[in-house]
């Protein structure tokens, strides 16, 4: 992609209302803009992110047996009276009516509708499990929507459901959906811990956070150290393994870990050896819940069993934030000039920068990289503008891509370019031939 015909509206200044680096630098890099308290428009380059972290989840989804579906954003309220949640949730939902007069909601999370789904269709304990997911906009009208898409009234999410015979079939499910998330969170380059939660209104019995450690982060967090050096599942975890899930749910569930709610302060956490104790911020990415027959029962969601009796079905239902998550990335992942990007998420593998537009070496040594890297499989953004050298820099550094190239009169003649990593800010001068291998290697 040539800048020149980008869309790429950067901040010079810092804007008034961030609070928080992520939101700051967001809206500086142009890749959000607030249309309303917490609603917010995606620029391409947010987009673009916004699509990794996407299908980063979806992979993950995918490979754990999740089937991907869609399930509209308005829900008809009365699937809402009979699961008794639509007054119990209160004036975080944002009704309407449509022109017939009849109650509809924007949806906060889809239970009602995936019980729905699942009750007209599956009949025998045959079919089971499953686990249905979407992505998909949800609305909540939290009182004091705060630090951008961090904690945004729109939100996207990423939320499964899955449905099991009885309770041991459902703690497997849960199970998978934990592994998943490891993998999910370590292939955009976090850290995330799982920490045993609150249940709160989606309800049930076993509930995990996973929270990534972050300075900033909204909830004060307690863990051991240990998490630090727990390897993450590869990608060829055999998820079919209930046995093996449960060994790694186990590990990764042995030492201790708390946000603020759960903290056991005087009890499990005085024990832990003092250099072990590790008490930082975080941020919350995703929930996991098992709650058994809490939807099923009321909306009559059975299937036939083994033995030819009915029985309510068991559930579980997994969440995700992947806008929270571009944000949360960037809290992990920035220095004073910019965002650092993981390389899984960057939404650019290279910016190519050409230093003297007008200059003809310049101008068509730049072009023929850009081509190269462009037909080599890199993602590339070229920065082909008349600017100031230094603005151009500083933009590049803004926007975090992993690598960039860096195009001079003087290197053009030679066959020369720079090459810069982005995050420990080395530069080395190369041939362009060998910054092919380079960056192959690298990227
Ligand atoms: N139905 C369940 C799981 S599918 C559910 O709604 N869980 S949740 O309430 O914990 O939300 C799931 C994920 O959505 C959270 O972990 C978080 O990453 C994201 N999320 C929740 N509220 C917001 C918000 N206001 N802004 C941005 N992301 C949010």
């Amino acid at each position: 992609m040539r800048l020149s015909n980008y869309f790429l509206p950067i901040l010079k200044e810092n804007p008034k209302e961030a609070e928080i680096t992520s939101h700051r630098l967001m809206l500086r890099a142009g890749m959000i803009r607030q249309q309303a308290a917490g609603i917010y428009s995606w620029l391409p380059l947010g987009k673009k992110v916004l699509d990794k972290v996407c299908n980063i989840i979806r992979e993950e989804q995918n490979r754990a047996g999740a089937l991907e579906i869609w399930m509209p954003t308005i829900q008809p309220a009365d699937l809402w009276r009979e699961s008794g949640r639509y007054n119990d949730y209160g004036k975080e939902i944002l009704r309407v009516q449509d022109r017939q007069g009849r109650d509809m909601l924007y949806g906060p999370t889809n239970e009602e509708i995936v019980t729905d789904i699942f009750r007209c269709y599956v009949r025998s304990y045959r079919e089971l499990p499953l686990n249905l997911y979407h992505i998909q906009w949800k609305f909540r009208d939290e009182i004091r929507p705060r630090f951008g898409v961090m904690r945004s009234r729109e939100f996207l999410m990423k939320d499964a459901y899955s449905f099991d015979l009885d309770h041991e079939g459902a703690r497997a499910s849960y199970n998978r959906m934990f592994v998943a998330y490891l993998r999910t969170f370590t292939r955009m380059g976090l850290k995330a811990i799982p920490m045993r939660a609150d249940t709160g209104p989606i309800g049930g019995d076993l509930s995990h956070e996973f929270i990534i450690l972050a300075d900033k982060g909204e909830s004060d967090v307690f863990c051991d150290r240990k998490y630090l050096e727990i390897p993450v599942p590869g990608p060829n975890v055999d998820f079919s393994d209930d046995s093996a899930m449960a060994n790694i749910v186990r590990q990764w569930t042995m030492p201790y870990a708390a946000t603020e709610e759960m903290h056991d302060e005087n009890g499990i956490w005085a024990e832990i050896r003092q250099d072990n104790r590790f008490a930082t911020r975080g941020i919350e990415v995703g929930h996991i819940f098992h709650f058994g027959t809490k939807y099923s029962v009321p909306m009559g969601a059975a299937v036939m069993g083994p033995d030819g009796k009915e029985y309510p079905v068991f559930m579980g239902s997994y969440g995700i934030g992947p806008s929270r998550l571009v944000a949360a990335v960037i809290e992990a992942s920035h220095d004073e000039y910019g965002i650092v990007w993981p390389k899984g998420i960057a939404p650019f593998d290279i910016g190519i920068i050409n230093m003297k537009p007008g200059d003809t070496h310049c101008d068509s040594f730049s072009q023929m990289c850009y081509e190269q890297l462009q037909s080599a499989g890199f993602d590339c953004l070229f920065d082909d503008c008349q600017e100031q050298v230094g603005s151009k820099f500083a933009t590049m550094d803004l926007i975090g891509l992993p690598l960039q190239v860096i195009i001079g009169p003087r290197g053009a003649t030679a066959g020369e370019v720079e090459i810069k990593d982005r995050k420990s800010s080395v530069r080395k001068m190369m041939s362009f031939k060998a910054a092919i291998n380079h960056i192959t290697g690298v990227i």
